[in-house]
């Protein structure tokens, strides 16, 4: 499934743009935190939708030699589009950590360099969560469902809850490893109590 094409016919769809608009969204707006696209898959995509007969455009003159076409959705675009949206997703597969890779060997690392790897990305974590929460509070109140920040909401609330769980994770990874490396250190006392 092309999926970039989904995502140019639904920010047209909202309203319509030229390839520099898109491109825009991809690069800086709220999209750009979650999916991301360059100029040079977009503009062949535009191209291959308006062939489809999904997207139309008009020619407008902007200064002196400056030609833009500026992308409207067609009804059959329109119709594509929510068939799309509406299509059942297959759950996908978890996506590949290399930091959680690290951590299932981490019974290889002295306890207190694991500490340090933790606590370094607990730091990182953090920060993106910071980031997240601040970004939320654009949002004083829940955003009318017919709006297209309500999406966004949506897509944000999901970010905060993941990140907030990667956290808890690291939190309580830095405590059990913590109490592992005491009781191991009890372990070596005791050892050399024995012999
Ligand atoms: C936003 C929508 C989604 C946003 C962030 C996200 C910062 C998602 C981020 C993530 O999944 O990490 O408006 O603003």
């Amino acid at each position: 499934m092309r999926t970039l094409r989904y995502a140019i016919l639904g920010l047209v769809d909202r309203k319509p743009a030229t390839g520099y608009d898109i491109a825009r969204e991809f690069k800086e707006k709220e999209l750009s935190n979650f999916w991301s696209a360059r100029h040079s898959q977009i503009y062949p995509e535009l191209r291959k939708l308006t062939e489809e007969g999904l997207l139309e455009y008009e020619v407008e003159i902007s200064g002196e030699i400056q030609e833009k076409k500026v992308y409207r959705i067609t009804r059959r675009g329109k119709r594509e589009f929510l068939a799309w949206l509406l299509r059942d997703e297959v759950m996908q597969p978890t996506f590949k950590d290399r930091f959680r890779l690290r951590m299932y060997f981490v019974s290889r690392m002295p306890s207190a360099d694991a500490a340090a790897l933790l606590k370094s990305q607990l730091v990182q974590r953090k920060r993106k969560l910071d980031f997240l929460l601040e970004s939320q509070e654009k949002y004083q109140e829940l955003p009318e469902y017919s709006s297209d920040q309500f999406g966004d909401y949506l897509v944000l609330r999901g970010a905060i809850l993941r990140e907030q769980a990667y956290v808890d994770w690291l939190e309580e990874s830095l405590r059990l490893v913590g109490k592992s490396s005491q009781s191991s250190v009890m372990e070596q006392k005791e050892n050399a109590l024995v012999h």
